[in-house]
């Protein structure tokens, strides 16, 4: 079996937490290190949620590395809305025994690449592009390094944090210009497909019956999701957006994508943020194009997944 090592660059966030569960349970996943960014709460929130997630997982292996607090231009705004005050509100998070690793996390992310097999590793940003962006500027050569970026965050159709913007490029769409103009390979995870990865009521019944400690807080987490996108965003089942990134990664047929020039507004007054996809015409060559966007998820075969990781971390 061949694994893909990757670095989870995140802000948990709820749906954050399935993914660092989804990477540490599927054995098709090496995840190497979690690096974590001011978003969905600010860091020293985000960063005790995914040291108590990879707690909750019985990964005490995986390093935790702090990145950036806040955007590289503009003040942080949070998602308070969404994820509520801890940014991982409605369950009860362990204490982490590992203690937060030493290092900038762009340091580390840099350092990682350089140091592993070119084109071994992935970058998976599940919050905004900061940490990345800045991990580009000061090392510009792990460009070439990386495998991969696939990255949850902005849509070619639909916006959440404005009505053509979502929420990780809305808040640093400077970084996020960034990292979808250097020429290495991205796919943009966006809300056109998350949309489509909804915890519906039989999905978390599937989840609960596995009975696990990890089981049931997935499930807290997803009552708690549940709520907030009914009272804010006007779902009835809540879209799980990061961890469609690692699912794309294990099993490429569960996302089909397709290949698009796509780069990041950042004047427009109704539409900073935006990402702005040019499907027109024929499909472009990966020659001719380094991006790509997710378009339409295998919702059963993405559930699959997800359950069965909860299932093999016990
Ligand atoms: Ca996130």
């Amino acid at each position: 079996m061949t694994t893909r090592k990757i670095i989870l660059d995140c802000d948990p966030g709820h749906d954050d937490a399935v993914a660092i569960l989804l990477a540490v349970g599927d054995p098709r996943i090496d995840l190497i290190g979690v690096t974590t960014v001011g978003g969905n709460q600010s860091l020293d929130k985000v960063t005790y949620n995914a040291r108590a997630v990879l707690e909750k997982a019985h990964a005490r292996q995986v390093p935790v590395h702090a990145g950036c607090d806040r955007p590289l231009v503009r003040p942080q705004e949070v998602a308070a809305s969404i994820h509520g005050q801890t940014g991982l509100d409605g369950v009860e998070l362990p204490e982490p025994t590992r203690p937060l690793d030493p290092g900038h996390a762009v340091d580390w992310i840099i350092e990682t690449i350089m140091r592993e097999e070119p084109g071994t590793v992935t970058l998976v940003p599940t919050g905004p592009l900061t940490n990345i962006a800045m991990a580009v500027r000061k090392e510009p050569r792990i460009v070439d390094r990386v495998r991969e970026v696939v990255l949850m965050g902005g849509g070619y159709h639909v916006g959440n944090w404005s009505a053509v913007a979502e929420f990780n490029i809305k808040v640093d769409p400077e970084a996020a210009h960034i990292v979808f103009n250097e020429p290495w390979p991205v796919t943009m995870v966006g809300l056109d497909l998350t949309h489509q990865a909804l915890c519906t009521p039989e999905v978390q019944q599937r989840i609960e019956g596995i009975g696990t400690d990890p089981a049931h807080f997935v499930s807290g987490l997803m009552d708690f999701f549940r709520k907030s996108y009914q009272d804010n965003q006007d779902f009835v089942d809540p879209p799980v957006h990061d961890p469609c990134t690692v699912a794309y990664l294990i099993d490429p047929s569960i996302v089909s994508t397709r290949r698009c020039p796509v780069d990041v507004e950042l004047r427009g007054d109704l539409t900073c943020g935006m990402t702005v996809a040019d499907l027109r015409g024929p499909e472009p060559s990966a020659e001719d194009c380094h991006t790509q966007v997710a378009v339409k998820l295998d919702f059963q075969g993405f559930w699959d997944l997800v359950v069965k990781a909860i299932t093999a971390i016990g």
